[in-house]
C-alpha cells in the first residue's frame, strides 16, 4: 500500500517535519525503502514458502500443492508460525536471562555497581514462589530467587513455576490442553527441532506447541524479566516526563539509548547526573547532557527515572536526521541495520554495546557489565567529545513534544485504586461490574510503515475510552499515545466516556495507562490476574471483559505476545493478519477453534473503527456471560447507601 505524499506516512508533526527534511537531504528511511520493496512476496505473506530444507525452497500453489518432501500448506504455515513464536519468545526470554544472571551476581556480592533497589519487590516475589524470606538477608533471598529463575530456563521435566502466578482455573486449562510449558530453553530447542525437516507435520500439534512456547514467554521469560527488573531497578511508579523528538536540545549534548535491555540505560541515567559529566559538557560549550530513549528502552527508563521518550520504533532514523544527536547507543531488538547509513550524513555515532549484537558501520563498544558505571561513563564522555563535530547547518529539532505520565506497574495501579494501606483492585472490579467501565483493553505493539504510523493506535484508543473502556498500553503503542498527549490525565479525561471519567476522577487515575515496554505485556496479564483474584468477574482470565490489540505490529515478538494472550484466554485483535492465510485450517483454528479450547481467539481487523466495534462486542459478550450486562444505576455508593443495603 503506497501512502502519498511521503509525509503522510507519519502522523505527528515532529516526524512529518523530519521526513520532509529526509527528502530534501536525500536520506533513505524505512519509508522510502518500503517503496523499493513494493509487491512484497505473497508466498511469504501467506506463510506458504518453506525454506526448511535444501530440496526447497518450496512454495505452495494450486498447481503444486505439496513441497518436494510432500509437506502441504497446513504443515508449512504452522511450522512457519511456530518458528516466529520461537523468535519472539527467545527475544524476551534472553532479555530476562541476562537480568537473572545479573541478579545472581548482585546476590553473590560480586557486583559493585548494581544493587537490589526494591527489597519489597524481592521479598514479595520470593513469597510468591514459596521461598522462605522472613529473617533472611536480602542477598540470600535474592540468590535463591535467581537460582529458581535459572531453573525456569533449564527445567527439563517440570512445568514452569511461574505458571502458578496465574489463577488456578487458568492453570487447569493449560494442564487439560497439555500446553503447560517446561523450561523456556527446552521449549525453544524442542520447537526448532520439531520444525526441522521431517519431524512434526500435524498442523494442530504444531499450533499447540506454538501456544506452549508462547506461554513460556508470557508466563516465563517476560514475566521473569519484569520481576527482576523491578527488584534491581525499582518497581515503577507514576512519573511525569515528555515524549517526542522535541525533547532534544540545541544547546546540550544529546544521547539516545535505543533497544531493549535496561542494564546499560539504567546506568546511563545515573551517570548523566554526575557532576563530573556536567563539567565535561560545560567544557565543550554545552549546557549539559540530554539523555532520552527510543523504543522499549525509552519505556524502561521513563518508567523508572522519568527520562523523556525521544520516539518510537519508526522514529529511530528520524531522530538522527535532526542532526542534533551525538550518540545513539543500541543494544538488542528493533534497532535497524540502516542506522549507521543514516548517521553517515551527520556527525552522529552509532555505538553498539551488546555482546550478541553488532551492526556493520557502527562502533562496537561492548558494555562491560561488571564495570557498568565506568562503561556507561565512557559512552557519555565519547558523546560529549563528539559535540564539537555537530554541524549547526544540518540541525533542525522539531518543536513537538508532549507532557506524559508513565510508570503504571500493577502495584502502582493498586495503590491508586485503594491507597497505600488498602491497595486493591476492588474499586476497578466494582466499576466493571456496575458498568461504569465496560472492560479493559490492552493496546500494544509496534509501528509498521505499511500503514500510517500511529493512526490506527490513536484512533482506536480514543474510540475505546469514549466508550468507557480502560486502556492499558505498552511498547510503541504507548509512545503513540504519549506523542498525542493522551498520556496526560486531563487531556485523556476530556475524551473519556462519562462512566470511565467518573471512576478515573474518583480514584485519580488516567484512562490510558502506560504500563511499560514489550516484556511488560506480562504486566497486563498480571493486572488481569489481579482482577480475577479480586472476585466477582469469573474465575479465569477468559471470563473477564478484557481484550488485547496489536494494531500496527511488525515484530515476531508481537506474534509470541498475541499467542500467549490467546493461550491465556484473552481475545486478540490484529491490525494486520499473521502470515497464515495460506492455510484455511491454521487460520480457522487461530481465529475460531482456539476459542473452544482456550476461551479466546485471534481476530483480524484492518480498520480501527471496525476493530472498536468488534472489541465492544467481545466485551459485551463477556459481560453477558457474567450476568453484569444489565444497566447498573449510575451512581457510586457512599457509606449511607451501603448501610441501607444492609451489607
Ligand atoms: Ni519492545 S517490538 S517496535 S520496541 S513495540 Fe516498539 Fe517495543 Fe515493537 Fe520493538
Ligand atoms: Fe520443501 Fe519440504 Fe524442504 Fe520445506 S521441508 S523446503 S516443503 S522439501
Amino acid at each position: 500500500m503506497k501512502i502519498n505524499p511521503m509525509i503522510d506516512r507519519v502522523s505527528d508533526t515532529a516526524s512529518r517535519e523530519l521526513l520532509a527534511k529526509a527528502g530534501l537531504e536525500c536520506i533513505d528511511t524505512c519509508f522510502s525503502r518500503m517503496d523499493t520493496q513494493q509487491n512484497q512476496c505473497k508466498f511469504g505473506k501467506t506463510g506458504i514458502c518453506c525454506r526448511i530444507c535444501h530440496m526447497g525452497p518450496c512454495r505452495i500453489t494450486k498447481k503444486s500443492p505439496l513441497g518436494v518432501c510432500g509437506a502441504n500448506a497446513d504443515t508449512i504455515v504452522a511450522r512457519n508460525y511456530l518458528r516466529e513464536v520461537v523468535g519472539g519468545t527467545s527475544a524476551h526470554s534472553d532479555h530476562g536471562r541476562h537480568l537473572v544472571l545479573r541478579l545472581k551476581k548482585v546476590a553473590q556480592g560480586q557486583d559493585h555497581d548494581y544493587q537490589i533497589k526494591d527489597e519489597r519487590a524481592l521479598r514479595k516475589a520470593a513469597r510468591a514462589y514459596g521461598i522462605e524470606e522472613t529473617g533472611r538477608s536480602r542477598n540470600d533471598v535474592a540468590l535463591d530467587l535467581a537460582n529458581l529463575f535459572l531453573g525456569e530456563y533449564m527445567s527439563q521435566e517440570e512445568p514452569l513455576e511461574t505458571l502458578k502466578l496465574a489463577p488456578l482455573k487458568q492453570q487447569n486449562t493449560w494442564q487439560r490442553q497439555s500446553v503447560a510449558p517446561l523450561g523456556i530453553d527446552r521449549m525453544v530447542v524442542e520447537s526448532m527441532h520439531r520444525t526441522t525437516m521431517g519431524v512434526d507435520h500435524d498442523y494442530m500439534h504444531l499450533i499447540y506447541q506454538a501456544f506452549r512456547t508462547a506461554l513460556a514467554d508470557g508466563w516465563g521469560g517476560s514475566r521473569i524479566a519484569l520481576i527482576v527488573a523491578d527488584i534491581l531497578f525499582g518497581t515503577p511508579e507514576p512519573v511525569r516526563s515528555d515524549a517526542n523528538l522535541g525533547i532534544l536540545r540545541e544547546d546540550t549534548v544529546n544521547i539516545l539509548v535505543h533497544g531493549h535491555e535496561p542494564e546499560l540505560s539504567e546506568m546511563m541515567a545515573v551517570v548523566v547526573q554526575d557532576p563530573e559529566i556536567k563539567k565535561a559538557a560545560a567544557a565543550v560549550g554545552a549546557a549539559g547532557v540530554t539523555l532520552a530513549g527510543i523504543c522499549c528502552t525509552a519505556n524502561e527508563i521513563l518508567m523508572r527515572h522519568g527520562i523523556p521518550i525521544a520516539g518510537s520504533f519508526l522514529q529511530q532514523e528520524l531522530a538522527i536526521i535532526t542532526g542534533a544527536v551525538e550518540t545513539m547507543v543500541i543494544d538488542v531488538q528493533c534497532c535497524m541495520p540502516s542506522l549507521p547509513d543514516v548517521a553517515r550524513s551527520y556527525h552522529t555515532e552509532i555505538v553498539s554495546t551488546s555482546d550478541i549484537a553488532k551492526t556493520g558501520g557502527a562502533t562496537h563498544m561492548a558494555f562491560d557489565h561488571d564495570n557498568a558505571m565506568a562503561s556507561a561513563k565512557k559512552l557519555v564522555i565519547r558523546a560529549i567529545d563528539n559535540f564539537k563535530n555537530r554541524d549547526p547547518d544540518k540541525v533542525a529539532i522539531p518543536g513537538d513534544k508532549r507532557a506524559i505520565i508513565g510508570g503504571f506497574s500493577v502495584d502502582a495501579i493498586k495503590y491508586m485504586l485503594g491507597g497505600r494501606f488498602r491497595g486493591s483492585f476492588r474499586p476497578l472490579n466494582d466499576a466493571i461490574i456496575s458498568g461504569r467501565i465496560k472492560g479493559v483493553v490492552g493496546i500494544v505493539g509496534c509501528n509498521n510503515p505499511k500503514t500510517q504510523v500511529d493512526a490506527y493506535i490513536n484512533q482506536l484508543t480514543r474510540t475505546l475510552i469514549q466508550q468507557d473502556v480502560l486502556v492499558l498500553k505498552t511498547g510503541c503503542a504507548a509512545i503513540a499515545s504519549g506523542k498525542q498527549g493522551m498520556l496526560l490525565p486531563e487531556a485523556a479525561l476530556e475524551n473519556a466516556g462519562p462512566g470511565l471519567k467518573e471512576v478515573c476522577e474518583a480514584v485519580g487515575m488516567p484512562p490510558v495507562l502506560h504500563m511499560g515496554s514489550c516484556v511488560d505485556n506480562a504486566r497486563i496479564l498480571e493486572a488481569a490476574t489481579e482482577i480475577v483474584l479480586e472476585g466477582g468477574l469469573g474465575d479465569d482470565l477468559s471470563q473477564i471483559p478484557a481484550v488485547g490489540v496489536a494494531p500496527e505490529w511488525m515484530s515476531e515478538k508481537a506474534i509470541a505476545i498475541g499467542t500467549y494472550f490467546v493461550a491465556s484466554g484473552i481475545d486478540v485483535v490484529l491490525g494486520q493478519p499473521f502470515s497464515i492465510a495460506g492455510s484455511d485450517n491454521v487460520r480457522n483454528f487461530l481465529n475460531h477453534g482456539a476459542r473452544e479450547h482456550f476461551g479466546a481467539s485471534f481476530h483480524e481487523c484492518e480498520d480501527p473503527e471496525q476493530a472498536a466495534g468488534l472489541i465492544m462486542q467481545l466485551l459485551d459478550e463477556a459481560r453477558k456471560k457474567l450476568g453484569i450486562d444489565q444497566k447498573a444505576e449510575r451512581k457510586l455508593f457512599d457509606m449511607k447507601d451501603r448501610r441501607e443495603l444492609n451489607v
